[in-house]
């Protein structure tokens, strides 16, 4: 694969908690990394920002939110990084995204009263990503994994309604079985990843969710 030519492409993983979706992240950039490539991996929430600092507190039950308002909260924290990540896509840069938009309306449309399509609305002209990548793992696995339960949502109950969300989104996406081996969930993610890098090439970047 040429190395530089071209724009960075825009992979988003995503999954339940304790999916192993941060892992997997970590390898893949140290992998691409070794390789030569040009990456950089981003984190939502980012809890470091000032929207992120809000989210912190929320996620850690230190603070109460409004539903609706948590989630143009988090909605606010990606639009953030609206400029800077396509700044990076076009200078050739790929971008590893531990959630996005996705997590965003699976997890706010379990809550009672939010429609999947009301959810949706805030993100809609984020840059759209080239590669979805559904770490897919069942709820109770999940839950078996360590430190469950600490922050807001982390229970079996609320990412079983999770789960159900994700799979209403996921018909365009890389759904991988992430009851495998660590070494052999990333040889299936880098693969996916390899052949993503190697199609956008100055292919414009679209926006969610058209
Ligand atoms: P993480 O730092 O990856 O563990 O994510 C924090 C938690 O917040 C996790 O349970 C998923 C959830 N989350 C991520 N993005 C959003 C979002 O946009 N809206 C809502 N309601 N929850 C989100
Ligand atoms: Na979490
Ligand atoms: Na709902």
């Amino acid at each position: 694969m040429a190395v530089g030519s071209g724009r960075g492409a825009l992979i988003i993983l995503e999954g339940l908690d304790r999916s192993g979706k941060t892992t997997q992240c970590k390898k893949l950039l140290e992998s691409l990394r070794s390789h030569q490539h040009k990456v950089k991996l981003i984190k939502f929430p980012d809890r470091t920002t000032e929207t992120g600092k809000m989210i912190d507190s929320y996620l850690k039950q230190n603070m109460k939110i409004d539903d609706r308002a948590i989630h143009l909260l988090f909605s606010a924290n990606r639009w953030e990084k609206r400029l800077e990540m396509l700044k990076d896509l076009e200078q050739g840069i790929t971008l590893i995204v531990d959630r996005y938009a996705f997590s965003g309306v699976a997890f706010s449309s379990a809550k009672k009263g939010l429609e999947l399509e009301w959810c949706k609305c805030p993100d809609r002209g984020l840059p759209k990503p080239d590669l979805v990548i559904f770490l897919n793992v069942s709820s109770s696995d999940a839950a078996s994994r360590g430190g469950y339960g600490e922050e807001r949502y982390e229970n079996t109950e609320f990412q079983k309604t999770v789960a159900n969300n994700f799979k209403r989104m996921w018909d365009e996406w890389k759904v991988i079985d992430a009851g495998g081996s660590i070494d052999d969930v990333h040889q299936t993610i880098l693969n996916y990843v390899k052949s993503t890098m190697q199609s956008v090439d100055d292919k414009p970047i679209g926006e969610l969710w058209i």
